[in-house]
């Protein structure tokens, strides 16, 4: 990991934003006329945005995980009126602001904002939808998520109850049918489809959808004897991925203790020391680039408090594969099942009853 190069550019980031949008704006007024007075502050907001990608890229020494997300920047902001030209103007913007900045050598990052600039106009200006209308589970999503979209949960949770009284098993909510559904709901706010009152909306139904799954799921499989805390490091508020992990995890025998989103480091420190059972696993799910810094210190601060082993995951190591070993975890995966049978290899390695 490259943590200090990512601290300079963090540290120097809202000096870069300025100065990125001042020279915009003084070399292109017409941004005034395009995009309004309210242009200018989501603009701000938007070059730091942007910097935070770049330090978490940085921080990986990935310059791939910078293309990724200017990717799916265009995408966002192509889909809600901007001209591509004007994000290749503001990336240029930035790479001259890089250069001027006085304090440290920002060369990495300017690199890989060449890299953007380079790939900018080819990258494509829409994702094409997750769900596989060939798969029978991708069809039941389909039919659940358009209940959802009306607002209609009762429907939405009938979609997945009838699939389970037809005989899908309560897993195959889990790992066929859950992520491409959520993924679908986030392609759908990215491409300006739905709002984020939808997205919102759509999430919590899902949650309260598996919430009335529970009595099915918990003592439904023989205990393994194995236990796994699971945490969204602190600041992420995605936390359906890692519900759907704890969840599956349930259903293989593990005994879980889910502590949400955004758990701040010191009550996971407080939580393994004081436990008067420590867990076997420690599992950490991260979605957002900005949080590899704290996910960083998370798993060195349980390095340094204990002995057991730290599996990471979640959408930050999508197209990352490295990314869990650079942070020096013992395990990853990109969806449950895996993360199960790597949980449970790890366990072979270390016996039941080591402290
Ligand atoms: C729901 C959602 C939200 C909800 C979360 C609600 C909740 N209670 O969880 C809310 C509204 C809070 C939210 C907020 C934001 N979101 Co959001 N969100 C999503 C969405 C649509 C679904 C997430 C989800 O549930 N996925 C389904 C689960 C099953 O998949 P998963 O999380 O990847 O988890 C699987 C694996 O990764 C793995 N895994 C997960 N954790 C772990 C841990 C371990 C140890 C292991 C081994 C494996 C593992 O197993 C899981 C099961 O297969 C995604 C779209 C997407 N592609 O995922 C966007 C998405 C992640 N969000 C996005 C964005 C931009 C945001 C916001 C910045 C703005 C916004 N849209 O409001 C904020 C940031 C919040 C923050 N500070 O953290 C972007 C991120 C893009 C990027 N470049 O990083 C996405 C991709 C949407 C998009 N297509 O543009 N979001």
């Amino acid at each position: 990991m490259n943590f200090e190069v990512g601290d300079r550019l963090r540290a120097a980031a809202t000096l870069i934003a300025e100065a990125t949008f001042e020279r915009d704006y003084a070399c292109r007024p017409l941004l005034l006329d395009r995009y309004g007075e309210d242009g200018r502050s989501k603009y701000r907001q938007d070059i730091l945005y942007n910097l935070t990608a770049l330090s978490a890229a940085v921080d990986a020494d990935d310059s791939r995980m910078f293309l990724r997300y200017v990717a799916w920047l265009k995408i966002v902001l192509v889909t809600r009126g901007v001209v591509c030209g004007d994000i290749a103007e503001s990336l240029r913007c930035m790479a001259f602001a890089l250069a001027d900045e006085a304090v440290g050598d920002h060369s990495i990052a300017a690199s890989y904002l060449q890299a953007a600039l380079l790939q900018l106009d080819s990258m494509p200006a829409g994702v094409v939808s997750f769900f596989d209308t060939s798969q029978k589970d991708h069809i039941v999503a389909q039919r659940c998520l358009q209940a959802l979209l009306r607002l209609d949960d009762a429907a939405g949770r009938e979609v997945l109850e009838n699939a389970l009284a037809a005989g899908m098993p309560l897993a195959r909510i889990y790992t066929g049918i859950l992520p491409p559904l959520m993924r679908e709901i986030g392609r759908l706010w990215q491409m300006n489809q739905i709002s984020v009152a939808h997205e919102h909306y759509c999430s919590a139904a899902m949650q309260s959808i598996i919430g009335g799954f529970y009595g099915r799921l918990f003592g439904s499989s023989t205990s393994s004897g194995r236990s796994m805390l699971l945490a969204c490091v602190e600041g992420e508020q995605h936390e359906l991925g890692a519900r759907t992990l704890a969840d599956v995890f349930e259903l293989n025998g593990w005994r879980t203790s889910f502590l949400g989103a955004n758990l701040p480091m010191r009550e996971l420190l407080a939580m393994i020391k004081q436990g008067a059972h420590p867990p076997d696993l420690i599992a950490l799910s991260a979605t957002m680039p900005a949080h590899l810094p704290r996910l960083a210190s998370t798993i060195d601060a349980i390095r340094d408090n204990s002995n057991i082993p730290v599996m990471v995951g979640g959408y930050l190591f999508d197209g990352s594969p490295e990314l869990a070993e650079q942070l020096g975890a013992d395990g990853s995966a990109e969806d449950a099942t895996a993360a199960v049978s790597i949980a449970n290899s790890l366990m072979v390695e270390r016996p039941s009853d080591s402290p």
